[in-house]
């Protein structure tokens, strides 16, 4: 397929002003009516043919402005149809299409989901529904009829307000309704859903008084699970008019939960869609993760309301413009909810985990690409999480008052447009009066910048002089970089642990706490330093920058109990960890005896131990480095299986060192009603994460004590966190542990995949063959998103020695589902596909076989765009 480059966008010839749908649903045919009111633009020649997108499309009529139209003054194709010769004056356009939502398995355009019709649009979705400018800015205003089965269909929702609904003459067994949606919007945004379901309801009064109905759809039986989305959907709403001024447009706004979905939720206007698991939560059946994780997805689809439909992207390189944004905006949201601290380094941790290897390998991208063959395959971590960090650091740049200023002027300027990131910015570098043109190179640039400093300090001169340089290493299609502006916070922490003050700084502008980088080589001079300081930098992580600055273990123990920044307190003993992992890593590859550090240790016992800090951020503190953090750390000729033994060996001294103070810290569990709150549950995770140091100890009654919290825990975080640590030790108990969860959820299709995953996930030899007998394991779905992901994509994601395993049958396992997946699903297909990016760090025994699973996909025939496009880069 050819590349479509930014620079070659120029706008339709045509525009579409508004869509009259007519859905007249069938499982096998449901027949489509759509009236389109088409404008030729000022510049375009009268006569200029007409292209709509197509995806798969059967046209059963087509008339213009009431007149079916001879074949020869068009031309037609499943993908494509085309007026040769269309009216010069505005004209309505008729087209009858005919689809087939039962055989869509790849969940885009109209399908079915457990009975219940629904759509997924973003990105080119619409397209499978009708002939349509299928592109973000072609903005309409529609009205959607739809037609239903009453027995099939009893709730029938479109986008907007309701209009009208009742029985259809002359056919008793059917029924409709009207819904209008007076904004204008992208084909993308538009949605219906049809089916038997039930709802929960509730209402909000916005701060102009407007009244708003709120109904989150579910399959019945299920309205209890949708308190907690509820009440975060009212949070949302309350905070997105506190905070950014944003104020809800419709009388209503509904939420549907389905179990088919190829990612999390969608932001259709006035009509969100989700993959039920960011909606449905109870005490039995989600963890505190998933409550989190719904709190944040709820947020994140509302603020879009904003800052997505009101103000859309004009083509789909401005991804970032919505998407970025918005993960900021929700970012903001949990941390007003939750621990600001705590929510940092989650977010932190992720953007780790997933962005950065993303933008150190063959697919890595800017923030806003350049070009793309398949678009689906850029809803990824860069556009979103590294998106959400240039808009912090934006905010860094120009302050608090300036954001405020930049995003009131952004929603007032731009409201009801389709725009570029060029727009956005622009308005924060109006209000702010700072010349921003060089920032915007975080939205060209791929790679993370490796910032590396080296500190001197002269004491007689009371000066500590920084030499800093910055560098991307070279990306497939950017050898060379360019220097990025990276704001720096930072601190100077003296003896007592208290920052210290300084006179002035030469070489660098600095505002606030803040030193802004803007060259490759930059040596920067504080003068009036009164004591050599241990150097705090990066706080907050102010930048998605790696950062080098060489520290002794002794000093970052001592910022890991002393530095005020909570961010680079954790990063301390983080960093701490890491250093002395890597150094079990290189004695497990040389075969010797692992012996853990004791500075770590002890940095971890009085974690432990100091009952002052927050226990959800004790819990993280007490989290070591994933086996793929290390394996990012070492880079390249990686070893998972001395990774993994590294890390085993840290954790079981770090058990039996501090049994005792794990111990009590188990006898503090506490007991009552439950409560899913950011608080409750941060003593849960301290609470589990001690049990997962005692159970890797040496303690005689370990596994019994992790069998009891199995059979006692009344809520889904103890009860998994227990069981994995029954299955992935290996413990007695584990089968038994296994069965019982297993019986206990059966009907609940969202806990099943917690089972799915646990052993997916255990890093034990047998796990290969587990998981293969899983894939043919009656209650696994090949067909349902989230059951392949919470097996095969957990595995390859989050198993790091077993997908890696030295004899490539990892590989070859994921790449047999790769393949299968891909014909019916090829969304899901590229994203499983995606896993393989890093197969070049590995040693060389190993990337050769994780080479030759990319090499038997890239042969195989009839391959997807989506999949052919990842595997063609992770070759290149
Ligand atoms: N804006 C939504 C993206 C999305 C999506 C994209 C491609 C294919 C399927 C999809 N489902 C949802 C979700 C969001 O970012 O809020
Ligand atoms: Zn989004």
């Amino acid at each position: 397929a050819p590349a479509i480059r930014l620079e070659d966008y120029s706008p339709a010839p045509y525009t579409i002003e508004a869509v009259a749908l007519d859905m007249q649903l069938a499982p096998k045919a449901t027949q489509v009516h759509a009236r389109l009111t088409i404008r030729r633009l000022t510049d375009t020649l009268p006569g200029t043919p007409l292209v709509l997108d197509g995806g798969g499309l059967e046209l059963t009529s087509l008339s213009v402005n009431g007149v079916a139209i001879p074949v020869e003054s068009y031309t037609v194709t499943p993908d494509k149809l085309e007026l040769l010769s269309p009216p010069s004056e505005p004209f309505e356009l008729e087209i009858g299409t005919r689809i087939d939502p039962d055989a869509n398995t790849q969940l885009e355009g109209l399908y079915r989901s457990s009975g219940t019709y629904c759509t997924q649009c973003e990105a080119e979705g619409f397209r499978r529904i009708t002939y349509f400018l299928d592109r973000p800015d072609v903005l309409a205003v529609y009205t959607t009829r739809i037609e239903a089965r009453k027995s099939e269909a009893p709730i029938l929702l479109g986008n907007g307000n309701p209009v009208e609904s009742g029985p259809v003459p002359d056919k008793p067994e059917r029924h409709f309704a009207i819904w209008h949606d007076p904004h204008p919007k992208p084909s993308y945004l538009f949605a219906m859903v049809a089916g038997d379901l039930a709802h929960v309801a509730d209402s909000f009064t916005t701060r102009s008084g407007r009244n708003v109905d709120l109904k989150i759809y579910v399959e019945h039986g299920r309205e209890d699970k949708c308190d907690w989305a509820m009440d975060s959907l009212k949070r949302s709403m309350r905070w997105d008019e506190e905070v950014f001024g944003c104020e809800y447009d419709l009388d209503v706004f509904n939420i549907v939960a389905v179990s088919d979905f190829n990612m999390g939720a969608m932001e259709n206007k006035g009509l969100n869609i989700f993959n039920d698991k960011y909606v449905l939560a109870d005490q039995d059946t989600a963890t505190d993760q998933d409550y989190a994780n719904i709190e944040a997805v709820i947020a994140h689809e509302y603020f879009h309301n904003w800052t997505g439909n009101r103000i859309t992207c004009r083509d789909w390189f401005q991804l970032c413009l919505k998407e970025g944004l918005t993960v900021f905006r929700d970012q903001e949201f949990s941390s007003d909810m939750r621990s600001r601290a705590v929510k940092r380094i989650s977010d932190v941790r992720l953007l780790k985990s997933h962005q950065f290897p993303e933008d150190a390998g063959p697919l890595a991208h800017p923030v806003r690409p350049r070009k793309y063959t398949e678009i689906n395959n850029f809803y990824t971590a860069t556009v979103y999480e590294k998106g959400a960090e240039v808009v912090r650091m934006l905010k860094t740049l120009v302050g608090a008052d300036g954001f405020k200023a930049g995003t009131d002027l952004y929603f007032q300027r731009h409201d009801g447009e389709a725009t570029t990131i060029e727009a956005f910015l622009a308005c924060f570098a109006e209000v702010s009066g700072q010349d921003l043109s060089h920032f915007a190179l975080w939205y060209e640039q791929a790679g993370t910048p490796l910032v590396e400093v080296e500190s001197s300090y002269d004491a007689t001169a009371q000066s500590l002089t920084l030499q800093i340089s910055q560098e991307i290493a070279p990306l497939p299609g950017q050898a060379d970089s360019k220097p990025a502006v990276i704001p720096i916070r930072f601190g100077l922490i003296g003896s007592d642990g208290a920052d210290m003050s300084f006179d002035k700084v030469e070489g660098a502008e600095v505002r606030q706490d803040c030193l802004i980088l803007s060259q490759r080589r930059q040596t920067v001079r504080f003068s009036g330093v009164s004591e050599r300081p241990a150097l705090s930098l990066l706080r907050g992580f102010s930048a998605p920058v790696k950062l080098h600055a060489p520290e002794k273990d002794q000093d970052l123990a001592f910022r890991a109990a002393h530095d005020s920044d909570p961010f680079n307190r954790w990063q301390a003993s983080q960093t701490l960890a890491t250093q002395s992992l890597l150094r079990l890593v290189r004695a497990a590859e040389a075969g010797e005896e692992l012996v853990a550090d004791s500075v770590v240790l002890d940095v971890f016992g009085s974690i432990l131990s100091d009952g002052s800090l927050d226990p959800a951020f004790r819990a993280l503190s007490l989290q070591l480095p994933g086996e793929a953090d290390l394996a990012r750390e070492i880079g390249k000729n990686v070893d998972p299986t001395a990774v993994l033994k590294a890390r085993d060996a840290l954790r079981a001294a770090l058990g039996s060192t501090h049994m005792d103070l794990l111990r009590a810290a188990l006898s503090q569990r506490e007991s009552g009603p439950f409560d899913p709150g950011a608080e409750a549950a941060g003593k849960r995770a301290l609470a589990n994460q001690a049990l997962a140091y005692f159970a890797a100890s040496d303690a005689s009654d370990a596994a019994l004590i992790v069998n009891d919290l199995f059979d006692r825990a009344d809520n889904m975080t103890d009860r998994l966190a227990a069981l994995t640590l029954l299955v992935h030790g290996d413990l007695p108990g584990a089968q038994a542990a296994l069965e019982a969860f297993r019986n206990r959820h059966e009907t609940s299709s969202l806990a099943l995949d917690k089972w799915f995953m646990v052993q997916a996930t255990a890093p034990l030899s047998s796990t290969l063959e587990t998981v293969r007998d899983l894939a043919g394991h009656r209650l696994f779905d090949e067909n349902n998103p989230n059951r392949v992901r919470s097996l095969v994509h957990a595995f390859a994601t989050g198993n790091p020695s077993q997908f890696g395993r030295p004899d490539g049958a990892g590989f070859s396992f994921v790449a047999d589902h790769v393949l299968a997946l891909d014909a019916r699903n090829p969304q899901v297909a590229a994203r499983l596909l995606t896993c393989f990016r890093s197969w070049r760090a590995y040693e060389a025994q190993r990337s050769s076989h994780a080479e030759a699973a990319l090499q038997r996909i890239s042969e195989a025939e009839n391959l997807s765009r989506d999949s052919r496009d990842i595997v063609d880069r992770c070759l290149q």
